[in-house]
């Protein structure tokens, strides 16, 4: 038995079963962990979304911003993008379980002293205080009343964490930090004003992993959604999206021993990181 976090599939399909072909993973005895972005930009959403919720309890997934994104376009929220890859999902039959799937899964996973989000937690949030804010938004999206918040779920206000936001605004932020955050300003407000490399970051605003305000913790965080800066290892932080989409690797993290697994991918996009 072993558990591989594997970093941003985005449709890549074909990569993610050479990746487990590779390491061996064994679905009636392993469990993968995935850092979310599950799909878009690559060309086989579908297949991974189904493969994926096939492995039932032996997979856990956060939310990334473009499995958002997808559920926003389904539920007619928001338009599609001319960068959107996901129309095999759009058209499936089977596609409102599967939708139903993805809108259940959470915005944060803690176990055994990891903790997996997608882009990241705020440097001034416990991890006890990132689960329990994760535990309320993740609430709103599965809930009856999901469609309200879709619809004022788009937006990058407000950029400062205040304890006493409540509602739409409270939970936008919430899943701003989870699933889009990449830098932070010295107060540690949101900035998505960048999202490549860091050396080109504008001044004054330092990656959340780095931020003199990080609470932190014994966790280790796990996270993607950041390829320019491919594998981030900082103490207690590990980024494991290394860019397949964009031609560059998948890569796999077993949990138990820390080894690592990549595989080279073929180019499916060539369009910004987003
Ligand atoms: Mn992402």
């Amino acid at each position: 038995m072993a558990t591989y976090a594997i970093g941003d599939i985005q449709g890549c399909y074909d990569s993610l079963m050479e990746l487990l072909g590779s390491i061996g993973f064994d679905a009636a005895r392993d469990r993968l962990w995935l850092v979310g972005d599950l799909v878009n930009r690559g060309g086989q959403s579908l297949a991974v979304l189904r493969y994926i919720a096939s492995l039932g309890p032996r997979a856990v997934t956060v939310l990334g911003n473009h499995d958002i994104h997808l559920l926003m376009v389904a539920s007619g929220m928001t338009r599609k993008r001319n960068s959107d890859t996901f129309d095999d999902v759009l058209a499936a039959p089977d596609r409102d379980e599967l939708l139903g799937w993805l809108r259940r899964q959470p915005l944060l996973h803690a176990e055994g002293g990891q903790v997996m989000v997608h882009a990241g937690i705020l440097p001034q949030w416990s991890p006890a205080q990132a689960l329990a804010l994760a535990r309320e938004t993740e609430a709103r999206l599965a809930g009856p009343g999901y469609l309200d918040f879709f619809a004022e779920l788009y937006g990058n206000d407000p950029v400062a964490w205040d304890p006493s936001l409540t509602g739409h605004a409270r939970a936008r932020f919430v899943v701003n930090v989870f699933t889009r955050m990449r830098l932070v300003d010295s107060a540690g407000n949101l900035d998505f004003s960048h999202k490549g490399s860091l050396d080109r970051a504008p001044a004054g605003l330092v990656p959340w992993f780095d931020s003199p305000l990080r609470v932190g913790g014994k966790e280790t965080i796990l996270f993607g959604h950041w390829s320019a800066l491919g594998l981030v290892e900082r103490p207690g932080v590990l980024g494991i999206d290394t860019g397949c989409v964009w031609g560059r690797q998948l890569t796999a993290f077993r949990l138990e021993d820390g080894r690592r697994f990549s595989i080279d991918c073929p180019v499916q996009s060539d369009m910004e990181a987003d």
